[in-house]
């Protein structure tokens, strides 16, 4: 449901003569669409964006766990609380596999957590937003991650080997994550008319929000341009937003759901649904750091790694420990084959 088509404008990707000769080879493999592979040349453009967009990434699925996290001991059953726990262990495994696809650029993990942690990153948007009814863990299921999976799927031909090998894994994952979101609304809309009302009023919660996790306008992002001639980026942002927006309005009529947009209606003539605008003085707000949760966020996330230190440092003391031991293991069998 959530496949794109994944054509790459080649004429996107300039030959110059101006290019040194590293970087027309480079160029030239963008063109044919090869895999870029840790080892092999990049220019420094191309390897600082990847490490922007891949520990970005990182940050949200490791943050992303907090919303749902507050949920697990109050989730309605033992099977929804399986669910929910499976889920978010998910996204931290989402975060490991991105921080070391990160890694594989020669940057190191304390010093991307460092960014998060001192506000120098940024991480999505959407996890700033409060879950304030079991209704809500049903919208980021069905919406948030089936807006990640809209945005990831093309994610997974990306130029940068490491980086689209693993978000093949994840993709496989954010899908089961979204059909239990769609089953927890789905099983709200057909109980009492007050589960109704709680999936309704979540709904008009999450609807802007969500379209606001694409990202900016076309013509305001930063990076589109250069990202989509690198082959990182195969769909706009505003093109993903519109595939979103016309697979989303279907499954709401069929939830028996309206969508808090007075503006909405199918345009015959484009072939996709029109929308409102979206507000976006909220999303650089909640960019910028003044949403309704990005502080107690943040101080979630130190609080956990700060109570985590003592584990990394007595796994890092273990490890040195068997290194020393393996080194004389090692001086004494020579000494005595000598
Ligand atoms: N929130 O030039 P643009 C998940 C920033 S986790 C915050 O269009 P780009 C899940 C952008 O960084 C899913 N900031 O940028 C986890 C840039 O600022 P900087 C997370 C945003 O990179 C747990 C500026 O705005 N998915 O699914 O070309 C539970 C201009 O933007 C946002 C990913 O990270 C935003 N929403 O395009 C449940 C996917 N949007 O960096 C679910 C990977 C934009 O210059 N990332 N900005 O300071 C991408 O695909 C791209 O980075 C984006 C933005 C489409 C997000």
């Amino acid at each position: 449901m959530y496949t794109q088509a994944m054509d790459l404008d080649r004429s996107a990707t300039p030959a110059d003569a101006t290019f040194t000769s590293e970087e027309q080879a480079f160029n030239a493999r963008i063109a044919r669409d090869e895999k870029i592979e840790p080892n092999d040349w990049m220019p420094e453009s191309y390897r600082s964006t990847l490490i922007r967009q891949i520990s970005q990434h990182a940050h949200s699925e490791v943050v992303g766990m907090l919303p749902e996290g507050g949920w697990i001991t109050r989730a309605p059953s033992l099977k929804r609380k399986e669910i929910l726990l499976a889920k978010v262990q998910d996204e931290g495994g989402h975060g490991l596999y991105l921080y070391a696809a990160a890694e594989t650029l020669g940057v190191c993990r304390a010093e991307l957590i460092d960014a998060l942690h001192s506000g120098r990153a940024k991480y999505s948007s959407i996890f700033n937003y409060p879950t304030l009814t079991w209704a809500d863990i049903g919208m980021i299921g069905w919406l948030v991650d089936g807006a990640a999976i809209m945005n990831q799927v093309p994610l997974c031909r990306c130029s940068y080997g490491p980086y689209a090998r693993a978000m093949i894994r994840i993709c496989k994952e954010e899908s089961f994550h979204q059909r239990q979101g769609f089953d927890i609304v789905h099983t709200l809309v057909r109980g009492t008319p007050e589960q109704r009302r709680m999936a309704q009023e979540s709904l008009e919660r999450w609807w802007w929000p969500t379209l606001m996790m694409f990202g900016p306008h076309d013509k305001d992002s930063t990076h589109t341009a250069q990202a989509t001639a690198w082959g990182i980026k195969r769909i706009t942002n505003d093109d993903l937003r519109q595939k979103f927006v016309d697979v989303t309005v279907p499954q709401a009529e069929y939830l028996g759901l309206e969508i808090p947009d007075p503006e909405l209606r199918w345009n015959p003539e484009r072939g996709h649904y029109d929308f409102g605008p979206i507000p976006w003085d909220e999303f650089w707000r909640v960019v910028k750091g003044d949403g309704p949760c990005n502080k107690e966020r943040m101080a979630a996330r130190i609080q956990a790694f700060e109570e985590g230190r003592w584990v990394r440092e007595a796994a890092a003391a273990h490890a040195a420990k068997a290194r020393a031991r393996a080194a004389a293991a090692s001086v004494a069998s020579e000494e005595a084959a000598a």
